[in-house]
């Protein structure tokens, strides 16, 4: 098949999925076309089968912000044109929904672009359900052929919220590489992460408000009274400022590592004694499933569709949004029992395996085909 794919290209979920995404379909023989205004974080150098087109703004004085869906609809009607795409996938409702829909209007009636929209989060939870965004990311659900969401929480807060008619929002799950993401087999970074007798907590995101790292630092501050640990910080974002002042705040020192941005996270993971996701909310929560294939337990709060990938007691702890307490006994407890840290560690990495690329991908190949054959 010949697939486009538009996403975010900045450090983030949906753009990680929507690359490994397309990159799997490449491995498996489809013609792959990513279109965004800049190269995906996840696409680093030459694949087979994978091209990557870069929509291009142009400013006018008149422009007071640049109308950038504007150009990307033209970009992806020119791409679709010229590279014969059969499909069109978007990942995150705004404004790439919108957008394939009005490159499908331009292709017409010479072709027929299937759209394809894979919702992912606050596309649907927050700024979908924004007055300025709601009618638009409705209407451009309900046109798309095919929708599927990343967890059962968010196809039922699609329904819940849009109350789309017609539309048979798929549940798709995200998914791992195994290969990339694994527990650790010789050795790992752990030396240059933290001292020999140090436990290392970990925190992969993009620092917004919802991820609330703050409480990632309170509830390590905690754990930090009952053993020597380090905290390693991944990521950056508007909240990164407030965080490190509560680790100063807190007087945690070098004990408190923000690593800034890191492409390739899973070394950093397998070096990881445990993970926190203490967000607001979270539709599925990729890092979590990320820090869980390699091995690392996840302590996280019990919203939106985490308790579709961690196992309360198995493979983590899930307690309510804000349960810095409750979420530094366990993250302890779990850490000063040695045969138990084994357990979860063992049964993280399996129940990862259940969303392994080698199962997912075929749901989103199935589902082409659906659309395709009408
Ligand atoms: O929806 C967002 O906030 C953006 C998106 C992203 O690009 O980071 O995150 C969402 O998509 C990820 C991939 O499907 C999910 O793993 C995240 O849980 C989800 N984030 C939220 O729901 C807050």
């Amino acid at each position: 098949m010949r697939i486009g794919i538009t996403c975010y290209p900045t450090y983030g979920g949906s753009g990680a999925v929507a690359t490994e995404l397309g990159l799997e379909l490449a491995r498996r023989g489809h013609e792959v076309h990513f279109v965004s205004y800049a190269s995906p974080f996840r696409l680093r150098g030459f694949a087979p089968r994978v091209t990557f087109h870069e929509v291009v703004t142009t400013d006018y004085p008149l422009f007071e912000h640049s109308p950038y869906a504007l150009a990307l609809a033209v970009k992806q009607h020119e791409v679709a044109q010229r590279e014969k795409l059969e499909i069109m996938h978007v990942h995150y409702a705004i404004p790439h929904a919108a957008t394939a829909w009005l490159a499908k209007q331009m292709l017409r009636p010479e072709r027929d672009l299937k759209v394809v929209t894979t919702l992912h989060g606050t596309d649907i939870t927050l700024v979908g359900q924004d007055p300025s965004y709601y009618t638009l990311t409705k209407f451009s659900i309900e046109q798309s052929d095919a929708v599927t969401a990343v967890s059962r929480y968010l196809r039922d807060e699609t329904y819940r919220a849009f109350g789309c008619v017609d539309c048979d929002v798929r549940v798709i799950s995200n998914f791992i590489s195994p290969a990339e993401y694994h527990p650790p087999r010789d050795g790992s970074c752990r030396g240059a992460l933290a001292p020999a007798d140090h436990k290392i907590l970990t925190h992969v995101s993009n620092f917004r408000p919802v991820k609330r790292v703050v409480d990632v630092v309170r509830v390590f501050a905690s754990v930090c009274k009952a053993m020597p640990a380090t905290l390693v910080l991944i990521g950056d974002g508007p909240e990164r400022d407030a965080a490190e002042h509560e680790a100063d705040r807190l007087g945690l020192g070098e004990d408190v590592r923000f690593l800034g941005k890191v492409d390739d996270v899973a070394e950093l993971l397998r070096g990881s004694d445990l993970f926190l996701l203490p967000s607001e909310t979270e539709s599925f929560g990729l890092a979590a499933l990320e820090a869980m294939a390699c091995g690392v337990p996840v302590i996280a709060s019990a919203v939106g569709g985490l308790p579709e990938v961690i196992a309360q007691g198995e493979t983590g702890f899930l307690a309510p949004v804000g349960a810095v307490d409750a979420m530094a006994a366990e993250a302890a407890a779990i850490l000063s029992d040695p045969a138990r840290h084994a357990r979860m560690r063992s049964a993280a990495a399996r129940r990862a395996l259940d969303f392994s690329a080698e199962r997912i991908v075929p749901q989103y190949e199935a589902l082409y085909r659906d659309v395709l054959n009408g």
